[in-house]
């Protein structure tokens, strides 16, 4: 069939013509194809953004034929974490004016100085790196006596949900791989007091104070400049985590034999020493 022959049909113009044409000779159309391919990349993200999922989450929902939010809801197997993720997903899209972030950190610091006086705390992320908003608040705290932070987390974690702060709970994570106890993570969601206030996410670290320069240069990121920084570490032959930075260190190939051992870092300006560089403060590590 020609393009000729389909335009001498009533209503059928060269551009739907071609595409007739283009259906007969490939049997399929290009810009379909696009354009689905583009809407389930739409519809992937969409999924992906619903906190607690990962994309192969976000594919397999598409794959079993799920297409939008209520199908999640109603048709899907959910772990705990998405159903939050769920419940809260417009709330958690929105970022947080940094005002709110204050708002935020200091019913978590009015709390945990009455349960530990003397305790430090530091909202890190993008907070800490000066942005107008942040997508969640991450709340690091620790105790220059070097023992206080222990057995803090829990009174304090469960303070904040008495009160109604904490509304619900992602996770609970305790690093089994450092000391017992020396290093807890708590993820949930919190309402401030008052009309019109949103779900908003946070997290409180609690660290033991020699690993609090470490903790507070990582939770500081940016992601992108963390990976910098413990890039430039291994090519000096130490290691950086957000526990410690470690000399000695033994590889066979990238696989650590011997993880050496700590080196002092009392402040964020001992890192940067080590690692031979000039301090960067805070709003100045984006990338
Ligand atoms: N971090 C990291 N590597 C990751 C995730 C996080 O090094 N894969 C560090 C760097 C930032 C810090 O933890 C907090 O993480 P986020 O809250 O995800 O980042 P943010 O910079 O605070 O950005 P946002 O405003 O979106 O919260
Ligand atoms: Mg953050």
């Amino acid at each position: 069939m020609k393009s000729q022959e389909l335009i001498s049909l009533p209503d059928i113009g060269q551009r739907l013509a071609d595409k007739i044409l283009e259906i007969i000779e490939t049997g399929g159309l290009w810009k379909l194809d696009e354009f689905q391919t583009d809407n389930d990349i739409t519809t992937m993200n969409l999924f992906g953004q619903v906190w607690g999922t990962g994309p192969a989450a976000a594919k397999k929902w598409f794959d079993q034929g799920f297409r939008t939010l209520d199908d999640l809801r109603t048709k899907a197997k959910l772990t705990h974490n998405q159903i939050i993720g769920l419940k809260y997903y417009d709330e958690f899209l929105e970022r947080i004016p940094r005002e709110e972030v204050s708002e935020i950190e200091k019913v978590v610091s009015d709390a945990v100085q009455v349960l530990r006086p003397g305790v430090i705390i530091q909202t890190c992320g993008s907070y800490r790196r000066g942005k107008a908003s942040c997508g969640d608040v991450d709340v690091l705290i620790s105790h220059p006596d070097g023992v206080s932070h222990e057995y803090l987390f829990y009174p304090l974690v469960d303070g904040l949900k008495l009160c109604g702060f904490l509304t619900d709970d992602l996770m609970y994570s305790e690093k089994v791989d450092e000391e017992p106890g020396s290093h807890m993570k708590y993820c949930g969601v919190c309402l401030l007091p008052g009309e019109g206030r949103k779900h908003r996410r946070l997290d409180i670290i609690i660290v033991p104070y020699q690993e609090y320069a470490c903790a507070l240069l990582y939770f500081t990121g940016s992601t992108l400049f963390n990976r910098s920084m413990r890039h430039l570490a291994d090519g000096m032959n130490l290691y950086l985590s957000q526990h410690r930075l470690n000399t000695g260190i033994i590889r066979n190939g990238k696989t650590k034999i011997n993880l050496g051992t700590r080196l002092p870092t009392p402040t964020e300006e001992s890192i940067f020493n080590y690692l031979n560089l000039p301090y960067r403060p805070p709003h100045e590590r984006d990338h």
